[in-house]
Parts: C-alpha cells; structure tokens; sequence
C-alpha cells in the first residue's frame, strides 16, 4: 500500500514503519496517526513479520509529538476526537501480536514519548530526547503519557517529568527506566534489528503468549496474573513450537520454529 507520511518495509521476519514526515519532524496529525493504523493491519496481515520496529525518518526526530499547527484551532469535539484517534493507534501499537520496538533517534517529545511507550521497549541512539513537555502548551500529555510513563518508572518521577515538561537525555531516560538502551545514532537501526533478529529467532507461539501475560497480568493482582499464567503457559503446550522447542534440545539440534 502507498502512504504519504510514513514508509513501511519488511527485511525478512521484521517490519520496520517509519513516521515520515521530517519538514515537521516527524509530529503526529491525523492522516498520519490513520495511516499507522493501516500499516499496522498490513503488519498483521503478513503472517511471516515477527517484529516490528517503529522509528523516525532523518537524523533529528523520532517523533516531536502531536501536530501542534494541526491541533491548536481544534474544538473540544475535534480534540477528544484527536485524543481517540490516538488512544486506539496506541492501544493497536500496545497489542499488536507481535514485538514491536521503539528505535527513537532523535527528539521524542508529547505525542512522540507517548508512542515510544506503546511499544514492548525502547531503544535510543544517543542524541534522543524525550519530555512530555503538553504543560507549556498548556495542555497535558492525552496519549496515555499520564498513565504509561507512571507505571513504567514509577509515579514520583513520572509527575516530575509531566509537570516541569522538562525534556531528558537518552542516557537519563536509560537510568530512569524508560529506554533499554542507548547507542550512537549511527548503529541505532543496526542493534535494533540485531535484538530484533534474535527474538524473531525464537518460538513465535511462546513470545505472543508471554507479551499477553505481561500486558496483562501488570495491572492484576499476584495471584491472579499468575493463574492467568498458568493458563497461557498450558495452552502453549498446544503449539507445534513447543514440540519442535523441546525436541531440537532432546536432538541437540537448533530449532526450526513455525509459529503454529
Ligand atoms: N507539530 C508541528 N510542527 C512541528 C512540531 C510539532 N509538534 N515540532 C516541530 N515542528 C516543526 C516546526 O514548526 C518547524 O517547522 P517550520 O517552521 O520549519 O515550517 C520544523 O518542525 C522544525 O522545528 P524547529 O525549527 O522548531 O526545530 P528546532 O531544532 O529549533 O527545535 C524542537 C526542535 C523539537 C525542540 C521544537 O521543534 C519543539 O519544541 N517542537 C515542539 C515539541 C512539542 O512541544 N511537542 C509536544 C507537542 S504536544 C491530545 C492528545 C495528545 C496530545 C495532544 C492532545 N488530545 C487529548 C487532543 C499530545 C500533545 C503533544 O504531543
């Protein structure tokens, strides 16, 4: 399919989307955040795309938030229905049955923090910088940043981060919790699509099933996200994947995983 601002591409098991829009560096508007969506049904479509990695085009910005030139004349009706649009992208991001990683090369402010977030994780190449900086638009973060970001790094650090709309260094994004890891901006594609390959490389069905659990079972309680464990751990049990795991280990052999 043909999309104006962004370009999607699949190199073997990965997908790789990138927001394209660099003249505004990449900001969210609703063609845009449309578009996504459509890549990411495309995404579903091709059985074969274990991971997906969502990233920016140009050297300067993964994604500088949501359109503000898009959005500053909207309505309230037009602004909740903005806030929807992004919500549900995100959410589709979020439970999207396959890995998707943020490689976040550049400035990754508002609306852009708040995509990164959707995704499993995060890597950054080191001249990123993220901040939900909506306070001094006068706004507030309403792509989740408010409800994301606490329960990734805790709800101290998260309103300090939201209330001062301050932006930070990849590398205090890394101590913070919120990236896994920061690399030259140079090698970002190259060690996101390494870390890519290698869960591609592992048992489609076990992978799915373990997001799921995660996801889930965050906001549960222990006891009851661990029978919800239990439970996807047995239905695992019913896949070709866990045959051909365990066997290639009996066989000493690698194993050639379907994702069935
Ligand atoms: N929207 C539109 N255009 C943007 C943009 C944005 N967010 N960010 C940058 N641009 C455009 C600039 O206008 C400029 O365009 P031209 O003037 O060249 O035509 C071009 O990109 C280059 O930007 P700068 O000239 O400003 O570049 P600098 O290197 O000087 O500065 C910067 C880079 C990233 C520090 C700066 O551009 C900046 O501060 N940008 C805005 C960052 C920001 O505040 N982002 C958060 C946006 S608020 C909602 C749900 C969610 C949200 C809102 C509502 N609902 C509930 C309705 C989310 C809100 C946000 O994300």
């Amino acid at each position: 399919m043909e999309y104006k601002n962004i370009l999607l591409s699949f190199e073997d098991e990965i997908g790789i989307l990138t927001i394209n829009r660099p003249k505004a560096l990449n900001a969210l508007n609703r063609e845009t955040l449309n578009e996504i969506q459509l890549a990411l049904q495309e995404v579903k479509d091709h059985s074969e795309i274990k991971v997906l990695i969502l990233t920016g085009a140009g050297e300067r910005a993964f994604v500088a938030g949501a359109d503000i030139l898009e959005m500053k004349d909207m309505n309230s009706i037009e602004a909740l229905n903005f806030s929807k649009l992004g919500h549900h992208t995100l959410k589709m991001i979020q439970d999207l049955d396959r890995v998707v990683i943020a490689a976040v090369n550049g400035y990754a402010l508002g609306g852009g923090t708040e995509i990164a977030l959707a995704c499993d994780f995060i890597y950054a190449s080191e001249n990123a910088r993220f901040g939900l900086p909506e306070v001094t638009l006068g706004i507030f973060p309403g792509f989740g940043g408010t409800q994301r970001l606490p329960r990734l790094i805790g709800k101290g650090k998260a309103k300090e981060l939201i209330f001062t709309g301050k932006m930070i260094t990849a590398q205090e994004a890394y101590q913070m919790g919120i990236v896994n890891r920061v690399v030259p901006q140079a090698s970002l594609m190259e060690e996101t699509k390494k870390v890519a390959s290698q869960i591609a490389s592992n048992g489609t069905i076990g992978i799915r099933l373990a997001k799921m659990v995660i996801d889930a079972g965050y906001n549960m309680d222990l006891t009851e996200a661990c029978a919800l464990e239990s439970y996807a751990f047995g239905i695992g049990f019913a896949s070709e994947d866990q045959k051909e795991g365990m066997n290639a280990f009996v066989e000493k052999r690698k194993p050639n995983f379907k994702g069935r």
